[in-house]
């Protein structure tokens, strides 16, 4: 076991809760902020999130609304810039004291908590301590070892999605001049599938809703996300289409706080009165069973002939294979746990509606046939003419506050479709063989393919599947490399060579020639604005990211491209982004204030940039997950103390957990059948398809109204269960939320 094992003790169960946010949510995450960084620090950051003149929330991807109240965060961005704003740090003092064989038998919270890296540090082969280093001996190690490569395609540039549009820019155009595609970002363990499945039926990746078409929809469906803790002000959006009479439907095994009742924080009755009940009806659904769930949707749309006929004459193909697609009610109701009653009663509320929205995450996208069940709501969606109409759409809901904004900057192992103006800015030649995503990434380096890593924020020794390969990876690299805020996992998992860039995080001052600079975020919903940080840096040797890429540039590719110039002034970066990324004509310009939203085709025009110039209609083979008798379909997820593999506190308030993430929930019926009791202690393991099994120790088990034949338990915890190979179909995305288990008395 490289991971410290049951470091907290016992966990506390009680009950879960059935709202989310109000005061005690603020309250939540204002101890927290000001807990932290001191009152004044915290509160004078608080105040700036998502302010036009201030920093976009380094939280999730949620937009802003254009009518900003002053108190525009909630628990989790609060919990998020306290994370940044820390005043815990680690120094050169810390690193003397703790070898890196200590600190990898650290758990993640931990780690976390030590705070931000104030230093350059390096780790030479053979030590087992970091030293500092200055930051240009460091950046000459980093080109030094590049140019030694035998080829580009052994560097990975992996980017996590808090990283700025120009950062991005940089990152990519460097990746790609020194002559490499390998560009693996967490998108691929993300929300790939969602790319993967819109760009090939409306031909662009990204949803087709706005803020205000969720103000404005009759029905929105939630599917496989838990607002309540990883998008809370979602809750607020929700919330005012209810009070505009939208009826809401939730798809998820678990009955989520947030998605059944919700006080606004930001309101004095959502303060103090009872909140708002937002779901109409709540589809207990199985794990995997979402594909089932849209193709009956659509089956029943179609025999009540409650198409839109107009439009699937005029802007679609492929109808016909479609409605041929024959459908097993039996199948539908073992894969989904539903019965026929429940289903006919959304696809109801489908047929009733006038503007309906579909929001998903991670529920869906994370699954073997994720892919294809997207594309099932897509149908859905295309039967009812539910695109490029006001108060309609798609609408995946995206992570990372710009990972969004990290994709439309080139970030992706295949080359964009603007690289020929790319290679004509800068006078470079771009590979066009696509590089390695995540997964490929991982496996390069287990095989010796690829040699050095550079991660441009993110922890991917943590976040990645099958944590022993990927530690093992990570390790035997010659080189590992991280541009980071604070410290993490993947400092202390490291090549044989190691480096700790440092750098400013998004609320942080950032002063270069020209002056104070802003960098420029895209939220989920394709709106680009400006961020700009206030607080003094956590220490004066930090480097922005976008100082760091210029740097190595300088180092690695000399001046033909004028990395000084962009170092010394943002404004240049974005002058060349704007010549060179579809969309951002007169960014500059266009940025200021409250910013723009880009252009999406299909929502703006009923455009499909498809081959035949129409939204595809998809027949797909309904298949599902094989889950053997006296095994369960675990799903790893967010508590409400987390981001990602940062770990704020050992508390899920939600869902009644106190004081420890060790825990397994299961449905009370299938512990009984298991003859594993509530509360018990099991080891968890996971079975390939292969025969291989992989064991986490353990968990505390909690007896939970989850879906029957499903568990839960956390991520990262239960990474080292998920297979490398275990990938969606079409997207090469872990499947984090389907990994057959069993239970074992606890060794
Ligand atoms: N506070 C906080 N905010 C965050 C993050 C964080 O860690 N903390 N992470 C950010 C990132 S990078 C991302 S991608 C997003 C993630 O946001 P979410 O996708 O909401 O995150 P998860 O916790 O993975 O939750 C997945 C949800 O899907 C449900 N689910 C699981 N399997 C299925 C299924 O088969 N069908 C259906 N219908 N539902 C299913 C789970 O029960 C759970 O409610 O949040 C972002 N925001
Ligand atoms: N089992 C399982 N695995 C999963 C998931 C799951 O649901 N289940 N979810 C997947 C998903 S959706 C995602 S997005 C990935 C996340 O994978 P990553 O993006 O790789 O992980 P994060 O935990 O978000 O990265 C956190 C680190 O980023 C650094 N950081 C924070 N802010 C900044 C900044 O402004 N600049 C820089 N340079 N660094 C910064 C800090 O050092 C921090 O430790 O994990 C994936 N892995
Ligand atoms: S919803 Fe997301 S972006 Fe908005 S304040 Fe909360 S964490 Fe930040
Ligand atoms: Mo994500």
């Amino acid at each position: 076991m490289s991971r410290a094992e049951k470091p907290h003790g016992e966990p506390r169960v009680g009950e879960p809760q059935a709202k989310a946010a109000g005061l005690g949510g603020i309250v939540a995450g204002l101890r927290y902020a000001w807990g932290k960084p001191g009152v004044a620090r915290g509160s004078r950051a608080l105040l700036r999130i998502n302010q036009v003149d201030g920093f976009d929330c380094p939280g999730c991807a949620w937009p802003e609304p254009d009518d900003r109240s002053r108190a525009e965060f909630c628990e989790n961005g609060a919990k998020a810039v306290a994370e940044e704003t820390t005043r815990h740090h680690v120094d050169p003092q810390f690193f003397a004291t703790h070898p890196i064989s200590e600190l990898a038998a650290w758990d993640d919270h931990r780690l976390g908590r030590s705070g931000r890296v104030t230093h350059p540090m390096v780790r030479r082969p053979g030590s087992d301590h970091y030293e500092a280093i200055s930051w240009d001996d460091a950046l000459a190690l980093l080109a030094r070892g590049l140019r030694e490569l035998d080829s580009p395609d052994e560097a990975l540039f992996y980017t996590s999605g808090r990283t700025s549009n120009e950062a991005a820019f940089l990152y990519q155009l460097l990746a790609r001049a020194y002559g490499t595609n390998n560009l693996p970002d967490c998108s691929n363990m993300c929300h790939e599938s969602s790319g993967v499945a819109l760009a090939g039926t409306i031909g662009i990746g990204k949803g087709s809703v706005t803020l205000e078409d969720i103000h404005r929809a009759e029905l929105i469906v939630v599917v496989g996300q838990n607002p309540g803790t990883n998008h809370p002000r979602m809750l607020t959006a929700l919330e005012k289409a209810k009070r505009g009479g939208a009826r809401i439907i939730a798809v998820n095994p678990l009955p989520e706080a947030g998605l059944l009742n919700f006080k606004n924080p930001q309101t004095l009755r959502g303060l103090a009165g009872g909140g708002t009940q937002l779901t109409d009806q709540f589809l207990r659904i199985r794990g995997g069973g979402d594909q089932a769930l849209f193709a009956a949707i659509g089956s029943l749309l179609r025999e009540w002939k409650a198409e839109d006929r107009a439009f699937i004459d005029e802007h679609t193909s492929g109808y016909a294979a479609y409605a041929e697609t024959p459908l097993d009610w039996k199948a539908v109701e073992t894969t989904t746990g539903l019965t026929r009653e429940e289903i006919t009663e959304a696809a109801r509320a489908f047929a009733d509606s006038g503007a309906t929205i579909v929001c998903w995450a991670m529920g869906l996208t994370q699954h073997r046939d994720a892919v294809a069940t997207i594309r099932e709501i897509v149908n859905v969606q295309l039967l009812r003419g539910m695109i490029g109409k006001p108060g309609a759409g798609l609408c995946p809901v995206r992570g990372h506050s710009n990972v969004q904004g990290d994709r439309t900057m080139g970030i992706t192992e295949i080359p964009p479709p603007w690289t020929d103006a790319l290679e004509r800015e800068f006078g470079i030649q771009v590979p066009r063989e696509p590089g390695f995503h995540t997964v490929d990434a991982i496996r390069a380096m287990r095989d010796g393919r690829a040699r050095i890593f550079v991660g441009l924020g993110g922890n991917f020794a943590a976040a990645g599947p099958d944590t022993a390969v990927v530690e093992k990876a990570l390790r035997g690299c010659d080189l590992t490399v991280h541009i980071s805020t604070t410290l993490n996992r993947s400092h202390v998992v490291c090549g044989r060579t190691a480096l700790i860039l440092p750098t400013l995080g998004r609320t942080e001052h950032d002063h270069q020639t020209a002056g104070p600079q802003s960098v420029t975020v895209e939220d989920s919903m394709s709106r680009v604005h400006a961020s700009r940080g206030r607080l003094a840096p956590a220490s004066p040797f930090l480097l922005s990211e976008v100082a760091i890429l210029c740097r190595l540039g300088r180092e690695l590719l000399g001046d033909t491209i004028p990395w000084k110039s962009f170092m010394d002034d943002y404004r240049a970066v974005r002058e060349r982004i704007a010549r060179v990324v579809p969309g951002f004509d007169d960014y500059e310009r266009r940025v200021r204030g409250s910013g723009f939203t880009l252009p999406h085709p299909p929502r703006d025009a009923r455009r499909f940039d498809t081959p035949d110039g129409k939204a595809r209609f998809t027949a797909n083979e309904l298949s599902t997950i094989e889950v053997p008798e006296g095994r369960l379909l675990l799903q790893s997820l967010r508590s409400h103390d987390q981001y990602n593999t940062t770990i704020y506190g050992l508390d899920d308030r939600y869902r009644g957990v106190k004081n420890g993430r060790r825990v397994v929930f299961a449905h009370a019926d299938d512990l009984t059948a298991l003859g594993v009791a509530d509360g018990s202690h099991v080891d968890l393991v996971s079975e390939w398809q292969d025969g291989s099994t992989r064991r986490v120790r353990d968990f505390r088990v909690v007896a939970y109204p989850i879906a029957r034949g499903c568990a839960a338990t956390y991520f990262p915890e239960a990474n080292p269960l998920v297979p490398l190979d275990a990938t969606a179909t079409g997207s090469h995305t872990p499947t984090s939320k389907a990994i057959v288990v069993r239970l074992e008395p606890a060794q």
